[in-house]
């Protein structure tokens, strides 16, 4: 019984996981959506800060392929453009730490809120600043 509910908790977040990353290369409001259940434990319709920094934090955790606590270009796997690189890497040392990658989630999470509510919703997760958001969180 403990096996079985292991298993079947594996496949649902593998389906999680891979399903809104392709979601996300053609996004519609309706995708958007999708993907912002995912994204929304409380399942209120919306993306907050919190939510959105722990989706960031475990992608962090999973493109960080070798374990330095740090990404590089190779890791970050063109999610951040080589112009964003300059503002999401402030101290310049050619690899995006987690304190960095969060911080950078913080910019576009609010360029993505232009009513500034403190919250992403589905229409909001579909402009391009909300794309942005996406790649970092999925
Ligand atoms: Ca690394
Ligand atoms: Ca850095
Ligand atoms: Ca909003």
């Amino acid at each position: 019984m403990k096996l079985m509910t292991v298993k079947t908790l594996t496949v649902a977040s593998l389906l999680a996981v891979s399903l809104p990353a392709m979601a996300v290369m053609n996004a519609s409001p309706s995708v958007a959506a999708s993907v912002l259940a995912s994204l929304d434990p409380d399942h209120d319709g919306t993306v907050d800060l919190t939510e959105a920094k722990t989706a960031a934090s475990g992608l962090f955790d999973k493109l960080d392929k070798d374990g330095d606590s740090t990404l590089d270009h190779k890791e970050v796997l063109g999610r951040i453009s080589e112009k964003e690189w300059a503002v999401a890497d402030p101290d310049n040392d050619k690899t995006i730490s987690k304190d960095e990658y969060l911080a950078y989630v913080e910019v576009l999470f609010k360029k993505a809120d232009p009513d500034n509510d403190g919250t992403i919703d589905a229409k909001e997760l579909s402009s391009p600043a909300g794309h942005a958001l996406l790649r970092l969180l999925k």
